[in-house]
C-alpha cells in the first residue's frame, strides 16, 4: 500500500488541501492520516492512487446497482447537459422531468402515482413529513401532527429526518426537532442469523396501537418505516409485521411512509419493497438507485389522493398548492440520469437477477457463522449486515479494522457502528462472491 505522501503526490494534493475538506460521515483525522484515494470506477470496481483494481461490494453508497459509469448514463447526461443544463424548477417545466416522474411510477405498486423531485434522500424524507403535516392541515385536522419513528430507524440528515430516526447519536449531539414517538426495532434474540425475513416480531405492531392509545390518533399524522433498515445494518421486516403495520396505519387513519431510499429499484429483488413485502404505503421516499447514483437526485413518491387534496384546496388556479421545492427539484442532467438508469435496470432485466442471485449470496454470507466476533447475519436480496462484538471499551474499533484489512486485500467494505454492511452489485457473479466473503472471513481471523 502506498504511504500518505505517495498518495497525494499521485493525486497531485497538497497537505491544505487535504485539510480543506471537512469529510461527511468520516472519521477526518484518521483518514487524513491514511487517505483512501478512489480515482476513477468501472463496472463493479474502483482504482485507487496507486492503481489497485477494488471490488464494491457496496454498490457505492447503494446507489450503482448497475455498476459504475455506465455508458448509456454517461451519454444521456452529456446531451442534455449541452442541450438543457439547467432550467427554473418554480413556475416553469422541461420535459424529461414529466417523462422521469411517469417513468418513476412504472416502479411503483398501483396507486403511488405522483412524484416530486428532491436532490438527496434526505430531502425526501423531509418532503414526505412536510407534505403529510399538511395534507392533515388542508384535510382540516390540523392536531395530526406528531409522528411516529422506529429505533434504530435512518432517514437522513435533516431535522425531521433525524428527530423521526431512531439513532441515539443524532439525539445526543443535535436533540430532537420534532414531535416523534418511535416503536421498537425488530433485532429480536430469537431472530440472530436469520436468513431473510424472521419469523418472529409482527406482535412488536402492538406497540404502535399502544402508542395510539396514548397519543390519540387525532394527533398523529404519520408513521414513518424502512420497510427493511438499511443503515441499522440490514434489518429485513418480520413476517407479517409490514401487513399489520398498514391495517393499524389504516384503521386510525395515519399515513404509512416507507423510506425506500435504499430498497427501491432493485436491491431486495423486486422493483420497491413495498412489492417485495406486499405491502403499499401512502408515500414513499426513493433517492440513490434511481440514477444509479450519477446524479443526486431523490423524490417523495405519493398516492394521488394526496395531492387531489393540495389541488382541491389551492384556491385561485394561479396560486401555488404547497410552498415547497428545491431549487434542483427536477434538475434536467438529474432526469437525464435518471431515465437512463432506469431504462438499464429494465433493459438489463437487473431487479430479477438481484432476485435470483440473492440465495446464493445468502448461503455464502451465513457460511460466516461461526467465524470469532460474529455474532449476528442478516441479509435479504443483494443486501446483507454482519454485528460485530465489540472489543473491551472500544465499541466501534473491530468494524473498522476489518474494513481497513478489506480494503488492503482490494474490497470495499462499509462499516459503521457495530457493523458491516454488504450491498452488492446487481451484475455480480458468484466467484466474485465467494473472493469477497472470503477476504471478510480472513480480515476476522487477522483480529487480535
Ligand atoms: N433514508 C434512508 C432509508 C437512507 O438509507 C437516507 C434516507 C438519506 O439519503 P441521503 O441521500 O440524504 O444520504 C438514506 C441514506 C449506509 C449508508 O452505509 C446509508 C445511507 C447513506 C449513506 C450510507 O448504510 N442512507
Ligand atoms: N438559502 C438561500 C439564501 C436561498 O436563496 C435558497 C434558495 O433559493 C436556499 C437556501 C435553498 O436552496 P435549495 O433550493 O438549493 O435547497
Amino acid at each position: 500500500m502506498q504511504s500518505k505522501s505517495e498518495v497525494l503526490a499521485s493525486c497531485n494534493l497538497s497537505q491544505e488541501q487535504l485539510d480543506s475538506y471537512w469529510m461527511p460521515y468520516t472519521a477526518n483525522r484518521e483518514y487524513k492520516k491514511n487517505p483512501r484515494m478512489i480515482v476513477s470506477a468501472e463496472g463493479k470496481y474502483y482504482t485507487d492512487a496507486e492503481g489497485r483494481k477494488v471490488f464494491d461490494s457496496l454498490s457505492g453508497l447503494w446507489t450503482c446497482g448497475a455498476g459504475h459509469s455506465r455508458p448509456e448514463i454517461t451519454e444521456a447526461v452529456s446531451k442534455q447537459i449541452s442541450k438543457l443544463d439547467y432550467s427554473p424548477a418554480f413556475q416553469f417545466g422541461h420535459p424529461k422531468a414529466f417523462e422521469l416522474a411517469h417513468r418513476i411510477t412504472d416502479f411503483m405498486p398501483e396507486g403511488l402515482d405522483r412524484v416530486f423531485f428532491t436532490n438527496s434522500g434526505s430531502e425526501a424524507v423531509e418532503t414526505c413529513l412536510k407534505v403529510a403535516r399538511a395534507y392533515w392541515r388542508k384535510k382540516g385536522q390540523a392536531s395530526k401532527t406528531r409522528f411516529i419513528g422506529r429505533v434504530k430507524g435512518y432517514h437522513g440528515v435533516n431535522w425531521g429526518g433525524i428527530s423521526v430516526g431512531g439513532i441515539g447519536a443524532n439525539k445526543t449531539l443535535f436533540g430532537q426537532a420534532l414531535e416523534a414517538s418511535h416503536i421498537q426495532h425488530t433485532m429480536l434474540p430469537e431472530n440472530l442469523f436469520s436468513k431473510g425475513m424472521p419469523e418472529e416480531g409482527a406482535h412488536l405492531v402492538n406497540e404502535l396501537e399502544e402508542m395510539i392509545a396514548l397519543y390519540d390518533a387525532s394527533n398523529i399524522a404519520a408513521v414513518i418505516v424502512e420497510p427493511m433498515a438499511g443503515s441499522a445494518g440490514v434489518i429485513p421486516p418480520p413476517v407479517g409485521y409490514l401487513k399489520r403495520l398498514r391495517e393499524v396505519c389504516s384503521k386510525h387513519d395515519i399515513l404509512l411512509i416507507f423510506d425506500e431510499v435504499i430498497t427501491a429499484f432493485g436491491r431486495v429483488g423486486s422493483n420497491t419493497g413495498a412489492e417485495e413485502f406486499g405491502v403499499t404505503p401512502d408515500m414513499m421516499s426513493i433517492a440513490k438507485q434511481v440514477t444509479n447514483g450519477a446524479v443526486p437526485m431523490g423524490a417523495m413518491v405519493t398516492k394521488k389522493e394526496v395531492y387531489d387534496t393540495f389541488m382541491e384546496a389551492g384556491g385561485p388556479e394561479y396560486v401555488l398548492e404547497i410552498p415547497h421545492g428545491y431549487t434542483y427539484s427536477g434538475h434536467p442532467v438529474a432526469c437525464a440520469a435518471g431515465l437512463a438508469a432506469l431504462d438499464i435496470l429494465d433493459e438489463d432485466q437487473l431487479v430479477s437477477r438481484v432476485k435470483s442471485m440473492a440465495p446464493y449470496f445468502e448461503e455464502s454470507v451465513h457460511s460466516l457463522k461461526g467465524t470469532k466476533y460474529i455474532s449476528d447475519i442478516r441479509n435479504y436480496g443483494l443486501a446483507a449486515g454482519i454485528t460485530i462484538e465489540a472489543a473491551p471499551g472500544e465499541p466501534l474499533l473491530r468494524p473498522y479494522q476489518i474494513a481497513m484489512k478489506c480494503w488492503e486485500k482490494g474490497f470495499y467494505v462499509r462499516h459503521g457502528g457495530d457493523l458491516i454492511q454488504l450491498g452488492l452489485p446487481f451484475t455480480v457473479e458468484k466467484e466474485e462472491i465467494d473472493s469477497l466473503i472470503n477476504a471478510i472471513g480472513e480480515s476476522i481471523r487477522e483480529l487480535d
